[in-house]
This record gives C-alpha cells, sequence and structure tokens, in this order.
C-alpha cells in the first residue's frame, strides 16, 4: 500500500542528525574526557597523526597531539564557541595540524586537518586573506540604509567572487518554513534555481534547529564513505557533534545533494530576531574541501549578513507601519467626533479599506450590520462574525482561505477569498475582505514526490528539480506581518475607542 507523504517525512524529521558517530574523511577527529584521556578517535587517526585510533582511545591526548604552551583547555572558554590552533603530533612532527577545539557536554572535541591545505585542489579556492577580504567587503558594501533584495544580491555576488563556488544562493523561508531561492550568483556548471520554491520538507525541522546552533555547514565531497568514531560505543552515550565541523551529514541530504548535480557544498544560516530567516547555500560541481579558517571565517559572513538582514526587515517595518499609522489616526480622528459610529465608518470606508489593503469590509456594531466593496451581503457576513466569535481567540482572526479554514461559513460572495477579522466587543465585529488571487507557484521539484522509499526500505528524496508550476486559487494575497501588526493595533485603538464612548453615554444618560 502507498504510504503517505506525512508518514515518510515525519520520518525523515526523526533522523538524529546530531550524533552520526562518523566524520567526513578530510579531516580527523578526537575527544577527551576531563583527566584528559582519548575517550574518542575516529578510524583514520593515523593519516593524520600517526597514532592508529585504537591505540589512541584511552591514552593521554598529549601522547598523540601536542599544544602550544599558550593553549588552555578552558573549559568555559570552549563552550563559547570554537577556538582554532596549531598543533603538532609527535609521532608525525613534520606536518603542523590545524585544530579546532570545542566543548561538547562532558568532552572536549578537537578536530584537525593538515594546516598546510589552505587551498582546494585546483589552487582557486579560500586563502586566509581572501575570506578577510569578503568580510571587510561585505561589511563595507552593505553598510547604510539597503533593502533585503540588494543585501542578498550583495551577498551571493561577494561570496562567489571572493571564494569561487560555482553557484551562491539565498533561500529565504517563509511563515511555514518553505522556502524561495530569492538571489542566485553561479557559473553554467549547475542549474539556476532563481524564483523556485522548496517544500519544508527538504530541510526537516531537526535540520533547521541545528542552524540556529551553528552558522556554518561545509561538505566536502558529497561521495564520501564516513569515518566511524571508535569509543562512540555502548558505554557510552554517542557523541554530540551538534557543533563539529566534520560531522558526517545525512545520507538522505547527501543523495538530494547528487540528485542536485552538487559535489561539494557550504551552507550558512542567517538568523533574523532568533528565527531562522534563510541560508545562504554555496555549491561546486566539483568536490571541495573548504579550510578550517575559512569555516570560522564564513561564520563571520553568518553574523555579519543576519544582523544587515534584521536591520533591513526593521527598516521595512517601521517604513509600512508608518504609512499605516497615519491612516488610522485620520480613522480614528473622524471616530472622535462622530455622533454615529456606524456611519461615520461608512464615511471612512476608503481608508478603512486602506488601511488592511482590503477589497471590501463589513462592519456589525450593536444591531447595525454594514458592508461595503467587494463583501458577502450582510446577513452572510453576520453569520460569519457569529463563526469567527465561536472559534474564542484573542479578537484577531486571519484566513487567506475561507473555504479552507471555515467551510461551513459557505457564506462567501463571489470573489471573496480571505478575511482579516478583528473583534472590538462582544458581538462587534469589523471584517476586512480581500478577494481571490489566482497566482501560479513554481516549485523546483513536484513537492508531492518529496520524498519515496526504495525497495530495500530506505528514504530516498526526489531525483528531479526541474521547475514543476503548481496553479494555486480559491486564495487571496498573503496578510503579511504588517497587516497583523496594524490589525492588532486598530482593534485594540477601537475596542478602547468604544468602551470610553459607551461609558459617557452612560454618565449622559444618568
Ligand atoms: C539538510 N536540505 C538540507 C540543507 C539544505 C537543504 C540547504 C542544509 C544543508 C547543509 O547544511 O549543507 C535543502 N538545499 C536545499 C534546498 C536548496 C538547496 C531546498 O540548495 C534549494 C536551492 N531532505 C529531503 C528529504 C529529507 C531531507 C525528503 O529532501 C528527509 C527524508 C533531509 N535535509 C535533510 C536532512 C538534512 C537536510 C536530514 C540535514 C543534513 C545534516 O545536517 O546532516
Amino acid at each position: 500500500p502507498q504510504e503517505a507523504l506525512e508518514e515518510l517525512l515525519d520520518e525523515c524529521a526523526q533522523e538524529p542528525i546530531r550524533t552520526p558517530g562518523a566524520i567526513q574523511p578530510h579531516g580527523a577527529l578526537i575527544a577527551v574526557d576531563r583527566g584528559m584521556r582519548i575517550t574518542r578517535a575516529s578510524r583514520n587517526l593515523e593519516a593524520f597523526a600517526g597514532v592508529a585510533a585504537d591505540a589512541a582511545v584511552g591514552r593521554p591526548i598529549d601522547e598523540v597531539l601536542r599544544f602550544p604552551d599558550s593553549f588552555q583547555f578552558d573549559r568555559p572558554r570552549l563552550e563559547g564557541g570554537a577556538t582554532l590552533v596549531t598543533v603538532h603530533a609527535p609521532q608525525n612532527v613534520d606536518r603542523p595540524l590545524r585544530a579546532s577545539v570545542h566543548q561538547a557536554g562532558d568532552e572536549t572535541v578537537v578536530e584537525f586537518e593538515p594546516a598546510s591545505e589552505e587551498r582546494d585542489d585546483s589552487g582557486e579556492g579560500a586563502s586566509r586573506r581572501e575570506t578577510y577580504d569578503l568580510i571587510t567587503g561585505l561589511l563595507g558594501q552593505t553598510r547604510g540604509d539597503r533593502t533585503i533584495e540588494q543585501l542578498c544580491e550583495m551577498t551571493v555576488e561577494a561570496i562567489r567572487r571572493r571564494l569561487g563556488f560555482d553557484h551562491v544562493m539565498i533561500y529565504r523561508f517563509d511563515a511555514k518554513y518553505s522556502g524561495e531561492v530569492v538571489a542566485e550568483s553561479r557559473n553554467e556548471s549547475l542549474d539556476s534555481y532563481l524564483g523556485l520554491r522548496f517544500p519544508a520538507s527538504d530541510i526537516p525541522e531537526q535540520a533547521r534547529a541545528l542552524y540556529l546552533e551553528t552558522p556554518v555547514r561545509a561538505l566536502a565531497d558529497v561521495r564520501y564513505e564516513p569515518v566511524e568514531l571508535l569509543g562512540d560505543d555502548a558505554n557510552r552515550d554517542p557523541l554530540d557533534m551538534s557543533a563539529c565541523r566534520l560531522r558526517s551529514m545525512s545520507p538522505i541530504h547527501r543523495v538530494y545533494l547528487q540528485n542536485m548535480g552538487v559535489a561539494a557544498s557550504v551552507v550558512l544560516s542567517i538568523v533574523c530576531e532568533g528565527r531562522l530567516w534563510g541560508l545562504v547555500a554555496c555549491h561546486h560541481a566539483t568536490p571541495r574541501a573548504i579550510s578550517l579558517d575559512t569555516v570560522h571565517a564564513m561564520a563571520l559572513v553568518s553574523e555579519t549578513i543576519s544582523i544587515r538582514v534584521q536591520m533591513a526587515e526593521e527598516r521595512r517595518m517601521r517604513q509600512a507601519l508608518n504609512g499605516r499609522f497615519v491612516t488610522q489616526n485620520r480613522v480614528l480622528d473622524r471616530l472622535h467626533s462622530a455622533e454615529d459610529l456606524v456611519a461615520e465608518l461608512a464615511e471612512v470606508a476608503d481608508d478603512l479599506i486602506a488601511l488592511l489593503e482590503a477589497d471590501g469590509l463589513a462592519v456589525r456594531f450593536g444591531e447595525d450590520v454594514w458592508t461595503f466593496g467587494k463583501a458577502p451581503e450582510r446577513g452572510h457576513a453576520a453569520k460569519l462574525m457569529d463563526e469567527i466569535g465561536r472559534l474564542g481567540g484573542d479578537g484577531l482572526f486571519f484566513s487567506e482561505s475561507l473555504l479552507r479554514d471555515l467551510p461551513n461559513a459557505a457564506a462567501v460572495a463571489e470573489g471573496v477569498a480571505g478575511v482579516a477579522s478583528l473583534q472590538f466587543r462582544e458581538r462587534d465585529f469589523i471584517l476586512f475582505f480581500r478577494e481571490e488571487q489566482a497566482r501560479s507557484v513554481r516549485w523546483g521539484g513536484n513537492p508531492e514526490k518529496a520524498v519515496s522509499r526504495d525497495a530495500s526500505g530506505r528514504l530516498l528524496p526526489r531525483a528531479s528539480f526541474a521547475e514543476w508550476v503548481e496553479q494555486v486559487g480559491g486564495r487571496c494575497r498573503a496578510w503579511t506581518d504588517v497587516d497583523r501588526e496594524t490589525a492588532d493595533d486598530f482593534r485594540k485603538a477601537l475596542a478602547v475607542f468604544v468602551l470610553r464612548r459607551t461609558r459617557e453615554l452612560k454618565v449622559l444618560n444618568r
């Protein structure tokens, strides 16, 4: 029997990506306990440090790696983030190693690779100098009142120019974490995804959560054989590799990237107000390891872009809200001097429409119901208010599709698709309607086929990312953060206003 897509996707979100017990092979990993004894080592240790992994486990770390005198295994500091240091392996003296050290629970994790590999195989990769230039360049370029679009363009251009990836994209999440490629810079070796949408399940919840903790993830060669950690056995919990640069990545995601024609990738997070706003995805058609130093530099890039995006978002929101507030104040001024509230609301209908960029209105105040523009007839509007009232909630209700969200309120006028409902007293409402806006959504591959199961029971991501167009009907344009904020504010103002007006009337009538 055909399994439901939902069930398969639930399974995707269960994969324990923090504890794979394996690394990518372009470096090696050692973990030590509080007594500086090696608790775990990657099976490839010998190639880097000259000591076999099984011989290393249980020994003091300084028999395998020598740290500079100035370096302290200072737990509180290492808990704050990874520290970079050059180390030597006494068994392998000639090769300095570059190590990244961080704390994971009770253990200290040391990940290292040969220090000389500053550049990738092709020689055109990132040197320390280039990554430094990337950061200072981006900081300078993005200063001032940049729009989100400009910031995204500048970022993908700068990263591709300085670091030479084949394809750099910014992927922006929507409220439900499906996302769209909003900027890209590329050569011809990989396909364009600009303007395409991808379902939330492509980056399942646990993978998004990890991006709030660690801003950078690098995959050097998608076809690698994972290298197992020794010591990751039954006597001990598996190592929490959340912050490991070398962490072996999800096999499903590796297949996904191969299906995209990608051989190497570096992904950075963009975090805005504590929420994952988007990702910068850097893809390369051929294998490409980036140095630990570059990974650190990329973390700075992630931080820089995140701050800039947050500033631009705040500016955009402020400007949009300012415009709405001017309209709102005009409406409230008129109501203050009005004799008859409902009649006055009708007078300012055009301003009300503008306030939430709506197409029609319905107001109920006491026994009066009144409608304007694109709206259901009065009886139907009143029934809709009753139905929304029964939902409870905080006095605000938004729907982009009444047909979907309130199928019983079939009281929908021809063309009206969505509503923003503001309840300002027990039975009193103002409804803002939006008409249907049919549109097409361009997906990167059919989202209904996001995942399947092969004959051996393994989950597989979709194989094609070719544009797949979905026609969406029965919905209105989405209610934005600015719409919601304005509605919240206007509802409160109206509630206070009506309350005060009612009290005044009582005083007058006494
Ligand atoms: C991870 N999936 C990801 C990541 C991205 C995408 C960016 C983070 C990758 C990283 O850290 O390097 C998806 N990549 C995209 C998208 C674009 C892109 C949308 O370039 C658009 C241009 N993935 C699936 C399915 C599953 C799945 C069906 O498609 C589950 C069955 C899982 N994706 C999955 C997992 C991870 C992931 C588990 C985390 C990988 C890890 O960090 O180990």
